[in-house]
């Protein structure tokens, strides 16, 4: 089942699929208590919900006995105008939630024509689900001081997935070396100062939860001239990641970037009305925002760009 499950996940196109055995994360119970508890996810309520499911995928699978991480390459070919404001690679193409849904529908339709009525969900992003900790778990890479699980061989630009299933399978070793060594890179560029010591990321100082994750009308004074002219999510702490000097990329159709991605300027931007915006950010990941999110980042980035 194991070799079958690996290979049905590469057909679908995911590249990496590893298997940790189903257990409750202790150690990461802890972390995640103390960055709760410090505050580090600002206004994201939602993190503190579900701490019990985050921390035992039994209680999300009943009788859950594996975790089987799969993660998809995003790195695009291509790259937006120079001049135009700045979005995360991960938001060039479709949006991952719905294309890596699809698969995970797919992947466990397969799986039970050969194990039967197995019990499985697949989750991404979205669920009370460790993501990061499962892949470091299923060998698949380290968390590196940027908060992020970096492939030895091909980077961090990678979405991660998990289905927990029922079934015993054979399970990789975890990964339990860390190659960052003594580079700071990460810390020393991130434009506000996000990331602390001990791969501690403060989610309440970090440019994509300001551009993204924050619903306030305005975006604090305090960040002001820190953009650097992001104006969705923010790669600064994995563009300067030498490990991503080898990342390839993606063959992923969906994730082809969209024409308004690549092409759009500074003006067509300021010009955007809430009618193309909802018709052309339809399938992107930029539709999280909504349309007066684009805006008040834009305004602030505008305004606050000069210190
Ligand atoms: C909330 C969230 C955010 C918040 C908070 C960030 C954060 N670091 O938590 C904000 C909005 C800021 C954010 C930003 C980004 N995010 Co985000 N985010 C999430 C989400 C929904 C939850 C993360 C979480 O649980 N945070 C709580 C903290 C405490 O957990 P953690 O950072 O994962 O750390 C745990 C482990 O790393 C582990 N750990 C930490 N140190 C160590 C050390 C050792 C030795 C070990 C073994 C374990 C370990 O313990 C921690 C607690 O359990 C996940 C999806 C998911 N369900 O997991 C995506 C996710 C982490 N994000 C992702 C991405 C792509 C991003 C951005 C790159 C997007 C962008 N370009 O703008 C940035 C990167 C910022 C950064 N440097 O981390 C990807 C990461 C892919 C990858 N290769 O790692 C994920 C997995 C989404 C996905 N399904 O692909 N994100
Ligand atoms: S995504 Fe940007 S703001 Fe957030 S930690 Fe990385 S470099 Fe800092
Ligand atoms: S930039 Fe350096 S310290 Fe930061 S994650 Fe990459 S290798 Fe690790």
């Amino acid at each position: 089942m194991t070799n079958i499950i690996k290979r049905t996940a590469a057909g679908l196109g995911f590249n990496f699929c590893g298997i940790a055995r189903a257990e409750v994360l202790t150690e990461d119970a802890r972390r995640l208590e103390a960055w709760l508890n410090k505050g580090l996810h600002g206004k994201m309520q939602y993190m503190e919900n579900y701490f019990d499911l985050r921390i035992d995928p039994g209680k999300l699978v009943p009788g859950a006995k594996s975790v089987i991480t799969l993660m998809m390459n995003y790195f695009p070919a291509e790259r937006q105008n120079g001049e135009a404001p700045k979005i995360a690679k991960y938001a060039y193409g479709s949006d991952y939630h719905e294309v890596i849904r699809e698969k995970l529908k797919e992947l466990i339709r397969l799986i039970k024509l050969d194990a039967g009525d197995i019990n499985g969900r697949g989750f991404v992003d979205s669920a009370p689900v460790l993501e990061r900790t499962w892949a470091q778990k299923s060998g698949l890479g380290w968390i590196g001081k940027n908060g992020n699980l970096i492939n030895k061989n091909s980077g961090s630009f990678f979405f991660i997935a998990t289905l927990i299933v029922d079934i015993e399978l054979e399970y990789d070793d975890p990964f339990t070396k860390d190659f960052c060594g003594s580079c700071t890179r990460c810390i020393d560029n991130c434009p506000t100062g996000a990331i602390l010591p001990g791969k501690v990321i403060d989610g309440s100082k970090c440019i994509s939860y300001f551009t993204i994750e924050l619903k306030d009308a305005l975006i604090p004074g305090t960040m002001k001239g820190k953009f650097d002219n992001w104006m969705f999510g923010c790669d600064t702490c994995q563009d300067v990641c030498p490990w991503n000097r080898f990342s390839k990329p993606t063959t992923e159709i969906d994730f082809k970037p969209i024409d308004a991605v690549l092409n759009f300027s500074n003006n067509d931007w300021e010009e955007l009305t809430e009618e193309s915006f909802k018709q052309i950010f339809k399938h992107s990941p930029i539709k999280r925002t909504k349309y007066a999110g684009i805006k008040r980042n834009l305004q602030f980035i505008k305004t606050n760009n000069a210190v």
